[in-house]
């Protein structure tokens, strides 16, 4: 599929209008009255193409509605604008005794609103669940103009159908997203950080299910690289090092403890080291010893993407698949290619979600061609998914029969249809082009 290129028209929305939620009714009404299309924006960090026009659009850019609106320190129960930057609503809770249960690499410029729409799931899913789990409520105007106030701050609502899970993770296309409660977890005092170095993947493996299993309620993340990943952190990132000796490990594990009791806590993970180490799954490892050394570890992880964007072109793949098989795919990628590109695989281990990037000098056809539409079919043929968190946007529409049957497809075409007949909200975007429009 071959599209034009050109930017939109540029819309930020404005506070001091009274309720910031009236312009971006007002647009959207005025829009859908003159079939313009629109494409909500946050903070453009999204890797799948959603957030930006492909002809003439109307970009709705969210970065003015950013106050807190309340937040309720006995339920921990936040509500926000959408536009409200991840990274202001964390150090925001932290002051209260609160942390917000996403935290991910883009946290300096994502917006929740976007997190929201994308369903982002991040470095903590693993302990705090998916935002289908934490959001309470949102508003929403639709397509034209109408606004749906659905931001309830009940734990419990069973009153007919759970509206707001259509648009968590719907990507603009159904909505635009002005409001949110969130349910956030007490801030733990105690928190420990271990990189952790593995010989093969399946001791990997075999350390997840053990961490799951021995550390319990006290684990907050558990990530992994691959020794390719971390190679290209430490040539393409300032002032990131290597936190283990110089050595040849395959594979880096980054677990993460949050707990309430500082001895219990330690005691715990170092029993659970050490017996790892004694069972020949961790080759080696260091203990994160303050908060300055911890997010040294943490820049190695969330730098990957970064530094991906810097060795030059890259075909990215987010994917979930059984945690036993998935690496098995880097693998065979790697044989497909051979020389011409390098092939490197980390991610969210603990959620069963796989970043699978090709890096390469420059974009090529020849590449593309080994790569796609291999990487899907071996995803389909696991019963995986396409997009695991990042979304299908632009680029991945096209994709989505791998992971969704004929019948749901249709069926999501025709709530889109019944949502916003005229087509303005986010088009070529989540569904297939031949299903939108027809
Ligand atoms: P945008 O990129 O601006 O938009 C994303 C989509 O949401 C678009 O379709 C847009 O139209 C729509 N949208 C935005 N705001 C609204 C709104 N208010 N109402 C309706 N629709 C809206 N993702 C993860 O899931 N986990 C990760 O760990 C992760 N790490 C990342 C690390 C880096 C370095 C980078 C660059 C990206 C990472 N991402 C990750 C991807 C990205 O950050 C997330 O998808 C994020 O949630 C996007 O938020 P945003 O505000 O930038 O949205
Ligand atoms: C991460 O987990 C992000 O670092 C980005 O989701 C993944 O760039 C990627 O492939
Ligand atoms: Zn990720």
């Amino acid at each position: 599929m071959s599209f034009r290129m050109r930017t939109g028209f540029f819309l930020q929305t404005r506070t001091g209008c009274g309720s910031t939620t009236g312009p971006v009714s007002r647009v959207l009404k005025y829009c859908n009255s003159r079939s313009l299309a629109v494409v909500p924006q946050g903070g453009n960090t999204g890797l799948v193409g959603g957030s930006v026009p492909v002809f003439d659009e109307v970009i709705i850019n969210m970065a003015s509605m950013k106050n807190v609106v309340s937040f309720d320190k006995v339920s921990g129960i936040l509500v926000c604008e959408a536009g409200c930057i991840l990274e202001n609503l964390i150090s925001f809770l932290d002051n209260q005794g609160f942390v917000m249960p996403l935290d991910l690499g883009a946290k300096g410029s994502c917006q929740i609103g976007g997190n929201v729409s994308t369903n982002a799931g991040g470095l903590r899913l693993v302990r705090y669940g998916s935002l289908h789990g934490n959001v309470l409520g949102i508003e929403v105007v639709l397509a034209n103009g109408d606004v749906l106030d659905m931001l309830g701050t009940l734990r419990k609502d069973n009153t007919g159908y759970d509206l707001k899970h259509l648009f968590i993770g719907s990507e603009g296309s159904l909505g635009i997203i002005t409001k949110v409660s969130i349910l956030t977890p007490p801030k733990l005092s105690s928190v420990n950080l271990a990189f952790l170095a593995c010989k093969d993947y399946s001791s990997c493996q075999k350390l997840l299910l053990e961490a799951k299993r021995r550390l319990g309620e006290v684990l907050s993340a558990f990530e992994f690289l691959d020794n390719q990943s971390l190679d290209l952190v430490l040539n393409h990132l300032e002032g990131v090092r290597n936190p283990l000796p110089p050595s040849m490990h395959n594979f880096y594990a980054l677990i993460e403890t949050t707990g309430s009791d500082e001895s219990y806590d330690k005691e715990k993970l170092e029993a659970f080291l050490l017996r790892s180490m004694e069972g020949g799954l961790i080759s080696d490892g260091v203990l994160a010893q303050d908060i300055n050394q911890a997010s040294s570890f943490w820049r190695i992880r969330e730098g990957v993407a970064e530094a991906l964007m810097k060795a030059g072109a890259v075909y990215k793949y987010d994917l979930s698949l059984p945690v036993e098989k998935m690496y098995n795919l880097v693998e065979e990628m790697r044989i497909r290619l051979g020389d011409s590109s390098k092939v490197i695989g980390y991610g969210h281990l603990g959620d069963g979600n796989l970043h699978l990037n090709i890096s390469t000098p420059q974009y090529d056809d020849m590449i593309l061609a080994q790569i796609e539409p291999f990487v899907y079919e071996w995803t389909s043929k696991h019963r995986g998914s396409i997009s695991a968190e990042h979304g299908l946007g632009l680029m991945k529409a096209n994709k989505i029969f791998y992971s969704k049957s004929r019948e749901s497809v249709q069926l999501m075409a025709s709530i889109k249809k019944l949502m916003d007949p005229n087509g303005i909200l986010n088009p070529y975007k989540v569904l297939p082009h031949s299903l939108s429009y027809s």
